[in-house]
């Protein structure tokens, strides 16, 4: 009897080629398909010579191949991609079969693509899949979400081809229903640019503050690797300073000073505002991209605005550990900003997110990945209800303990006339969200006094909303809407 496949895969680019050789050494067989059918010959001729893998070349055969209730993963780019894909399955397939799009799918798409799925009567997963190349091939984070009765049917399959934690744990767990797998993957993704924009603020204030060359500054990541900051990303920084360019010279010097960015950065931001939650963090890593990507204009602007003349002359020792500690407590910042705006979306979409098990997920195979991770858990282990990691005591302490040294580099950073945006706003909200009074009174005060949009007072209960004829001069009458 014909061999038949425990799930298909669509979409035989870098990821879903990686993802299929992983299930494969996982024990499944997988059935490989690919709009372009000559990759489905070259991907058995080559990466999938020798292994139980078996080609299709049209949705029909992939389709007779399947062992039901079929399985089939879309590893496609992003977008209109995947809605032609669906289109050209739901055709072929009978209820209870399963699509699941584990690309960077827009979450909104996933929400309005799990609907229409399920409303056929099949089931839908919209999987975060994150570790790039590597983590697809060795075992990436898999966050999934979706029809809840589909998880079943992908769970064996998804938790064998997960990185794995220290302890054993899968990176892979079931996140929540419609678009909750693609948001905490944006999450993910949107904690990437923050984490890589604050090292890269370490790094120019290393080099351009201080004076230090590459060398200098390998050495110091590899000493920061060895405390709470043990990461993927200050490890892979490590290994990029200690690296030479073919005239033995090291390569970053040479690398031209403009950031891409493919979106998911963006889309949190984006969110953030929809959402109302102050995620200051990653939204300045997505503006200090744009304006990396300005770099015309900047050279321009060299040429004709002024800075300081101050060169740093402290203790370089002790700057440096400053440095570690504010890189430290802004990264704690930007960790409390994304699990604040999750928290806000599980409201918003109804999704009910286990915060600890959010931060598992990402503990291993993916970028994110870090020690500290492991605090995020234990904080949400003693609190499921944890309204902000910063009030939790660890984070509470820690940024404490941090805080002097984050000052002092911040302004020494103003004095040098050196950009530290994540640096900064990490600190001003940090300031923001322990003050028990902002100037809103005053803000509210000034709308009130142009626009009759009302505010409520110290002195008496809350909802209660009071206009003032600031002038003289105007009405007695509010406006009817009240936006706080
Ligand atoms: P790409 O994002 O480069 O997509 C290439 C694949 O999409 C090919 O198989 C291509 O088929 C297929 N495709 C396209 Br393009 N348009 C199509 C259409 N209209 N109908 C059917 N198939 C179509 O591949 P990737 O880099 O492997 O990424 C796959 C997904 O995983 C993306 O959503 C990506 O954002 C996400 N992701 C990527 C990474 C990474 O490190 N690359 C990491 C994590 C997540 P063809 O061969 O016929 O052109």
């Amino acid at each position: 009897m014909e061999q038949k496949g425990d799930i298909a895969l669509i979409g035989l680019a870098v990821m879903g080629q990686n993802l299929i050789l992983n299930m494969n050494d996982n024990g499944y067989t997988v059935v490989a398909c690919n709009r372009t059918t000559s990759k489905v010959d070259e991907f058995l001729q080559q990466a999938a010579k020798g292994t139980r893998v078996i080609g299709a070349h049209s949705v029909e055969e992939m389709i007779s191949l399947l062992k039901s209730p079929r399985k089939i993963m879309l590893m496609v780019k992003a977008g209109k991609a995947v809605d032609d894909t669906i289109e050209l399955l739901l055709p072929h397939l009978s209820p209870g079969d399963c699509i699941i799009d584990g690309g960077n799918s827009y979450f909104l798409d996933t929400i309005r693509r799990a609907k229409s799925v399920e409303g056929k009567g099949m089931l839908y997963i919209g999987t975060g899949v994150s570790g790039g190349e590597e983590g697809a091939r060795r075992g990436p984070s898999i966050m999934p979400g979706g029809s809840a009765g589909a998880w079943p049917l992908v769970k064996d399959i998804f938790k064998a081809i997960s990185a794995k934690t220290p302890d054993g744990s899968a990176c892979c767990e079931w996140v929540g229903d419609n678009g909750a797998g693609h948001y905490v993957k944006m999450a993910h993704n949107g904690v990437e640019y923050g984490d890589m924009q604050l090292i890269c603020e370490a790094y120019q204030l290393m080099k351009y503050g201080v004076g230090l060359d590459a060398d200098a500054m390998h050495t110091i990541f590899a000493q920061w690797n060895t405390t709470e900051l043990d990461s993927y990303l200050i490890e892979i920084t490590r290994d990029i300073l200690a690296f030479k360019d073919a005239d033995g010279e090291p390569l970053i010097d040479k690398i031209l000073d403009t950031a891409g960015q493919k979106g998911t950065g963006k889309w949190m931001s984006v969110s953030s505002l929809d959402l109302g939650v102050p995620v200051t963090l990653i939204a300045e890593a997505v503006y200090a991209r744009c304006l990396s990507a300005i770099k015309d204009e900047r050279v321009v602007a060299a040429t004709i605005l002024s800075g300081p003349e101050e060169k740093f002359s402290g203790d370089t020792v002790a700057f440096i550990e400053d440095i570690r500690k504010a890189l430290l407590a802004s990264k704690i910042i930007s960790y409390a900003q994304g699990f604040m705006l999750m928290r806000e979306a599980a409201k918003e979409y109804g999704w009910s997110l286990d915060y600890g098990s959010i931060a598992m997920l990402w503990r291993s195979g993916c970028i994110i990945r870090s020690v500290f991770l492991e605090k995020i858990k234990a904080a949400f282990d003693k609190n499921p209800n944890l309204r902000n990691l910063l009030i939790d005591e660890y984070f509470a302490s820690l940024i404490g303990s941090c805080q002097g040294s984050w000052r002092r580099v911040i302004a020494q950073a103003v004095t040098l006339g050196i950009p530290v945006p994540a640096f900064s706003t990490a600190l001003a909200f940090y300031d923001g969200y322990r003050s028990e009074r902002l100037p809103a009174n005053l803000l509210q005060a000034q709308r009130d006094y142009f626009g009759a949009h009302t505010y409520e007072r110290l002195d008496k209960p809350r909802g209660t909303f009071f206009h003032t004829n600031w002038t003289g001069r105007g009405g007695d009458v509010s406006s009817s809407t009240y936006t706080a």
